[in-house]
């Protein structure tokens, strides 16, 4: 397995109910390292950038008002396939359809309000980082 890296949103419903901690706790759990950190309150105009692949969906600026409703927790995680490892924590983007046990069964309320994000390849994971980290704030573990 390769040792990759993703980028993890806590979303301000998750924020706001004051589980960063115990959701934090299953990336370690699972293996996952925190590689960089920060509570951020994005502008309209960066959750808009952040989910530009979205922006022609209908729930576009449902999403965008719900992403800068309150701060956000993100991070860097790093460990052996980080990508898919976290997205099997997160469970699936309907908590209602997301598995017994994954993080958005046990803290999400709605598929709008759905607790966390994660990168889903490579690619965006990269584009992801260096949205909020660009720089040299990211280390190694
Ligand atoms: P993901 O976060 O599980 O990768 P995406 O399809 O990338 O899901 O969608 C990004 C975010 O947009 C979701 O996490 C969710 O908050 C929101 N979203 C996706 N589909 C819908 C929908 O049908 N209605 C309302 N919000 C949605």
């Amino acid at each position: 397995m390769a040792i990759e890296r993703t980028l993890s949103i806590i979303k301000p419903d998750a924020v706001a109910k004051n589980v960063i901690g115990k959701i934090v706790s299953r990336f370690e759990a699972a293996g996952l390292k925190v590689a960089a950190a920060k509570l951020v309150h994005l502008s309209r105009g960066e959750a808009e950038q952040f989910y530009a692949v979205h922006k022609e969906r209908p729930f576009f600026k449902d999403l965008v008002d719900f992403m800068i409703s309150g701060p956000v927790f993100v991070q860097v995680l790093e460990g052996d396939n980080a990508i898919a490892k976290n997205r099997d924590l997160m469970g699936a983007t309907d908590p209602k359809k997301a598995a017994a046990g994954t993080i958005r069964a046990d803290f999400a309320e709605s598929i709008d309000a759905n607790a966390v994000h994660g990168s889903d390849a490579p690619e965006t994971a990269a584009v992801e980082i260096a949205f909020f980290f660009p720089g040299q704030n990211v280390y190694a573990r």
